[in-house]
């Protein structure tokens, strides 16, 4: 099965992002998509396989001051480690949306390809050596996710996850979000990039099978979505803290 639509749209670059536009098509989108399950699924799927994983209410991690107390830098830390739930709660002010965690090879395998191509082309190549569990999102009329970065690079942010060897020590240093459907209003997915003390918010004009890269500390936002549901995969790709 082919996964890629013909290499017809070129990439945009910039350094502080790269997209590829249409590179996933519909059918794989929806393959995706349909990864997820309900809590009903989740739940009989645990009783059949021992497998539990569901769709569930996305979890801001700590806010600033609690990592300050717990001497990490203000990033977002995985609310997952090993697909075990933190006792973290939903901020509902920095965030609306629901997660599902997975890690299906064959997706990993789909995305890697315009991770590295991304990494290479705009510059930034960082040492990159291995993904963290993907992310499919949705979000329902109403939802949304407020400015944030994924993750600063430093070495207070490692992942300290012993259970886990591909991200255990290792920092986010590259964001990327598949735009799996268009078929929502709103929704929009912006970036925040400053010059001097002006903030410029550049909008991404996302269409279903699109695929952008970041480095981890751009600040980002999806706006709310005013009618229907979108859905992404967000994936965090990592490697040891810069020096
Ligand atoms: O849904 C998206 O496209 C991006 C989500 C996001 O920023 C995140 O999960 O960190």
């Amino acid at each position: 099965m082919s996964y890629l639509v013909s290499g017809t749209a070129s990439p945009s670059v910039s350094n502080e992002w790269y997209t590829f536009d249409r590179v996933i098509n519909k059918d794989t989108c929806k393959k995706i998509i349909n990864l997820a399950q309900d809590e009903a699924w989740g739940l009989l799927a645990k009783a059949r396989i021992g497998q539990f994983s569901y769709w569930e209410d996305a979890v801001v991690l700590k806010n600033e001051k609690e990592l300050e107390e717990d001497g990490k830098s203000p990033s977002l830390f995985l609310s997952h480690v090993d697909g075990k739930k933190k006792n973290y709660k939903p901020n509902h002010k920095e965030r609306i949306s629901e997660v599902f965690w997975t890690s299906e090879q064959w997706v990993y395998d789909l995305i890697w390809p315009f991770m590295m191509r991304a990494n290479e082309e705009a510059g930034w190549r960082y040492i990159i050596e291995a993904g963290a569990e993907c992310q499919l999102t949705r979000y329902r009329e109403g939802s949304f996710f407020n400015f944030h970065r994924d993750g600063f690079g430093d070495h207070l942010s490692v992942y300290d996850t012993p259970n886990n060897e591909f991200i255990n020590g290792r920092v986010r240093k590259l964001s990327m979000s598949v735009i799996l459907n268009d078929d929502f209003e709103g929704g929009n997915f912006e970036f925040a990039s400053y010059n001097k003390e002006k903030c410029i918010i550049t909008p991404i004009k996302a269409k279903r099978g699109d695929v952008i890269v970041f480095p981890s500390a751009m600040e980002h936002r999806v706006t709310p979505i005013t009618k229907g549901t979108r859905y992404s995969l967000v994936v965090w790709f990592v490697g040891p803290p810069f020096k």
